[in-house]
């Protein structure tokens, strides 16, 4: 077993958790490789797989490499079969079934890169505001594929913040992002090892710095839902559908 009772009880009382070794050297080694095969096969596009730092796009920065200059890959689990079969990781389906009962989707998957030195900060947001869920059982998972610091753009959260709802969104430099963000003094930076994963819940207040580093902090984030769960408003520019059905009935 993976999931413990104090982990879960962290998670309701403080809206995350952390697992180390969630993923293997090797399953993270894969990952690796096929974001690589990915980013080779399918050009960046605005919208697309495969899509670009926006300096990058702007023609404001180049890279090395087209893979460096990647920011993120859009819902890779219906577009490629290594990350449809990762949606069904036995630890990953463990916990989720624990969190959420018997009936889950994986309602999100994306691989997010944030590029060495180019790659830019993910402002304080709720994922809940995007997706608008109800109940609000939701919860991601981010698996760390590099080692991740304060400095190369670890995910921050604010424990509790889970517990108030969805506070108000708007669009702030082209991202969808909390209107009063909150005060940095109580953020809690998570760095993790490659393998290790953050637990968080839907709506809990979240951010990433910017990469200004050499050196890599490539992450995937596979979010799951109760099947209970229905779309409740349309409070949000983005629709966004369950991706598929990963354990039990719909
Ligand atoms: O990995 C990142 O930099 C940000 C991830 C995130 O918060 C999100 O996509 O909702």
């Amino acid at each position: 077993m993976l999931i413990t009772g104090q982990m879960v009880r962290k998670y309701r009382a403080e809206g995350y958790f952390t697992v180390e070794g969630l993923f293997t050297p090797d399953e993270v080694d894969g990952v690796r490789r096929e974001i690589s095969k990915i980013v080779e096969d399918h050009p960046p596009k605005e919208d697309g797989l495969v899509q670009l730092e926006p300096t990058v796009t702007k023609g404001n920065d180049t890279t090395a490499s087209t893979e460096l200059g990647v920011r993120k890959l859009a819902k890779m689990a219906v577009r490629n079969d290594f990350f449809r079969n990762l949606a069904f990781h036995s630890g990953m389906l463990e916990i989720a079934t624990r969190l959420l009962g018997p009936d889950v989707y994986l309602f999100q998957s994306m691989s997010l890169l944030k590029p060495p030195q180019i790659g830019g900060a993910k402002m304080w947001h709720q994922d809940n505001a995007y997706f608008r869920q109800t109940p609000s059982d939701v919860f991601g998972f981010w698996v760390a594929c590099d080692d991740t610091t304060m400095e190369n753009g670890c995910m921050h959260v604010i424990p509790g913040s889970h517990t108030g709802g969805i506070d108000e969104h708007g669009m702030v430099d082209d991202d969808y992002v909390l209107l009063n963000p909150p005060s940095t003094e109580n953020a809690v930076p998570i760095p993790l090892l490659a393998g290790d994963a953050l637990v968080f819940h839907g709506e809990i207040y979240h951010h990433t710095p910017p990469n200004r580093t050499d050196k890599r902090r490539r992450a995937i984030q596979y979010h799951y839902s109760s099947a209970k769960c229905q779309r409740n408003n349309d409070e949000t520019p983005y629709i966004i559908e369950p991706e598929f059905l990963v354990a039990g009935k719909p």
